[in-house]
């Protein structure tokens, strides 16, 4: 059973051996904290965006799926991209922000990662309510095979709302 642990912060800072970005389909960069890894990690990992792009991923990397990549600069190994979904009054789409959680887990486990960092996907740009966020994501991690997993969560309110027992 892995170690669950919330904390406030800055997921660029994180020493672990992935670190998850809420990514789009693109691949190729965005605000927040796609912005924030891309920058602190530097170019290697647009690069290796890029060719993914130009290989497997054509047309993108689909809502809910996980793809790795250097971590570049950053102190963990890789940075595994997710893509999650955009909120939506009209239709249920929860179960792509859980995909994307268990996805990202299956690439981390499958490279031997035993810790990984997610933010809390969907809840910025996408506007996904955080409470439900919280409560989806907690759920989809709660059976994982690693030893650590930390979501780092970046304002008080989405911290309140993760951590909450
Ligand atoms: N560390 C941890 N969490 C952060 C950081 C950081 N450095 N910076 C922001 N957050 P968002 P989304 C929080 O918008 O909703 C991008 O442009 C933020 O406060 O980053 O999945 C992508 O390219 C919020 O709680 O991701 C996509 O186009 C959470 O991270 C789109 O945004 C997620 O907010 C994805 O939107």
């Amino acid at each position: 059973m892995a170690t669950i642990e919330y904390v406030l912060g800055d997921i660029t800072a994180q020493e672990v051996d992935v670190i998850v970005n809420a990514a789009n389909s693109s691949l190729l960069g965005g605000g927040r904290v796609d912005g924030a890894i891309h920058r602190r990690g530097g170019p290697e990992i647009l690069a290796e965006c890029r060719r993914l792009r130009a290989g497997h991923y054509g047309g993108g990397l689909r809502t809910g799926q996980a793809v790795a990549t250097t971590a570049g600069r950053l102190k963990a190994r890789w940075v595994v991209h997710t893509v999650g979904p955009v909120w939506s009054d009209a239709e249920d789409r929860s179960q792509f922000l859980e995909d994307c959680h268990r996805n990202s887990l299956a690439v981390a486990t499958g490279l031997g990662a035993t810790s990984i960092a997610f933010p809390a996907i969907s809840t910025g740009i996408y506007r996904w309510p955080v409470d439900s966020a919280a409560r989806i994501a907690r759920k989809a991690v709660r059976d994982a095979e690693i030893d650590l997993i930390r979501f780092v969560l970046f304002d008080q309110a989405t911290y309140d709302a993760f951590a909450r027992p």
